[in-house]
């Protein structure tokens, strides 16, 4: 009995790895609302939308409430960062193991002219997620898509001399990895190293004709490359209406992107729709002969997102066939100016209310008990759940996707590269490449969300 104590008073000595995310996503959001303005009235605008949102609707706001997404909604971020090296990567994995997110999803990249391959870091437990959802989209840089040899080897010299953490961040890993947590001193101290690896660096590494041979061969290559760390290039609130927020941003003279990327406006929201706004053009010191030279650099932006209903392999694959036929009708992308009503279009065959969503398999449910089934636990028996549906005994929420979209992604890294590079490169999806260069697996996002509906569909019957 004694030993059981004095267990669980070490283990509760140890401060979770929800409440490290969530210090290390405030953290990340003060230090980018100090560094770009533009988020912080994203920020402001976006709660304003969201607060309309919900007094307007309060079907979705008891919605929001039930699913325990209320209460997350005014801290959810996603971030981004790029890396150069299989140890950066392999490293950053660790680093976000201390705060319980983990690597879900591959996403190429390379295929929409973009060199990186890249995955998300995320909480996949259901109290988790409730917590603090803060994901981080990470993207490792292919320098084997390079073909200017020389540059290639210039470019992998430089990376492999640079350490993006600090020395107390890799104690600090080592020691949670060791000893199976942080206590509350070393956790505050773990965010604020922690951070170090994400904050901007005005002064480059490399001279200023390194940097325009880096840049010629693609932006990319020149923003992972000529800096001692990976910057963090956007950070973006979950908006509950990204057309009133869209709208409300271009009233401000913020200069959106032209296309929201992906899913039309519909009844019930489906996967994730986002857009951006132009990055920054930031000055930057580079050390050039012992004199420095000064020069520009953009690689930071805001984006906004609206999040709906995680789809199945067979929804998504039904997003996947109609996205394409919206966007090659006639070759053009989404660049054509009739592209939202072509959207429209191809989307009109992909249902739009939750019951044939379900009942077709195409989305994940959270199910739950009514007031009624609740009280009658009798009649609940072990009824199939669409039956408990439709007796009033059970409803089902969709369960909201936490993931990205490789299309839109490639469109969002496009439009804020400034560049039109539309060519896409010859080598293709490498996951074994990428997971090697990880240390682990990538986590199935499908299988999470599965897991997911399971467990409401077990709870129905443990009540
Ligand atoms: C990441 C772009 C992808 C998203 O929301 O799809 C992304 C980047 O530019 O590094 O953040
Ligand atoms: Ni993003």
């Amino acid at each position: 009995m004694q030993g059981s104590v004095a267990r669980t008073m070490t283990v509760s000595a140890f401060v979770s790895p929800d409440h490290i995310r969530s210090l290390f996503a405030q953290a990340m959001s003060q230090m980018y609302r100090a560094e770009v303005p533009l988020y912080g009235d994203l920020i402001d605008l976006v709660a304003a939308i969201n607060a309309r949102v919900l007094e307007d609707q309060p079907d979705l706001a008891a919605q929001l409430e039930r699913n325990d997404e209320r209460a997350r909604l005014d801290q959810e971020r996603h971030g981004a960062i790029r890396v150069g090296t299989a140890a950066e990567l392999a490293t950053l994995r660790r680093l976000f193991a201390v705060m319980g997110m983990y690597p879900v999803g591959y996403y190429d990249l390379s295929v929409a002219g973009v060199p990186v391959h890249s995955t998300a870091f995320r909480p996949i437990e259901a109290a988790a997620l409730s917590a603090n959802p803060f994901r981080v989209f990470t993207s490792l840089l292919r320098l084997e898509l390079i073909d200017d040899a020389s540059l290639r080897e210039q470019a992998a010299r430089i990376l492999e001399r640079r350490q993006i953490f600090t020395a107390r961040a890799l104690q600090l890993i080592e020691q949670c990895e060791r000893e199976g947590g942080l206590e509350p001193r070393q956790a505050e101290q773990f965010v604020a190293e922690a951070l170090e690896t994400f904050r901007w660096h005005s002064d480059a590494t490399v001279s200023l004709p390194t940097y325009h041979a880096l840049h010629d061969t693609h932006r990319l290559i020149a923003d992972v490359v000529s800096f001692r760390g990976p910057h963090i290039n956007h950070l973006t609130p979950r908006t509950l209406d990204i057309d009133a927020a869209q709208q409300a941003m271009v009233e401000r003279g913020m200069v959106a992107k032209a296309v929201i990327e992906g899913p039309p406006r519909r009844a019930c929201p489906i996967l994730l729709r986002q857009t951006s706004f132009k990055a920054l053009e930031e000055t930057v010191h580079f050390p050039d002969n012992g004199e420095g030279a000064t020069g520009t650099h953009t690689a930071r932006f805001g984006e906004i997102e609206q999040r709906g209903l995680a789809l199945t392999p067979k929804g998504r694959a039904l997003y996947d066939a109609l996205l394409s036929q919206a966007r090659e009708a006639d070759g053009a992308g989404n660049s054509g100016s009739d592209y939202p009503q072509r959207l429209e279009a191809a989307f009109t065959s992909f249902p739009d209310d939750h019951d044939t969503l379900r009942r077709e398999g195409l989305g994940y449910f959270r199910y739950a008990l009514t007031d009624a089934g609740r009280k009658d636990i009798a009649a609940v028996g072990d009824l199939p759940a669409e039956a408990l549906i439709a007796a009033g005994l059970a409803i089902a929420d969709p369960i909201v996707y936490e993931d990205f979209l490789p299309v839109s992604a490639a469109g969002i890294f496009q439009s804020n590269l400034g560049g039109t590079e539309q060519r896409a490169y010859s080598a293709h999806s490498n996951r074994d490449a990428f997971e090697q260069a990880l240390g682990a697996p990538v986590h199935d996002e499908f299988a999470i969300y599965e897991r997911l509906q399971r467990q409401s569909l077990d709870a129905l019957r443990t009540y």
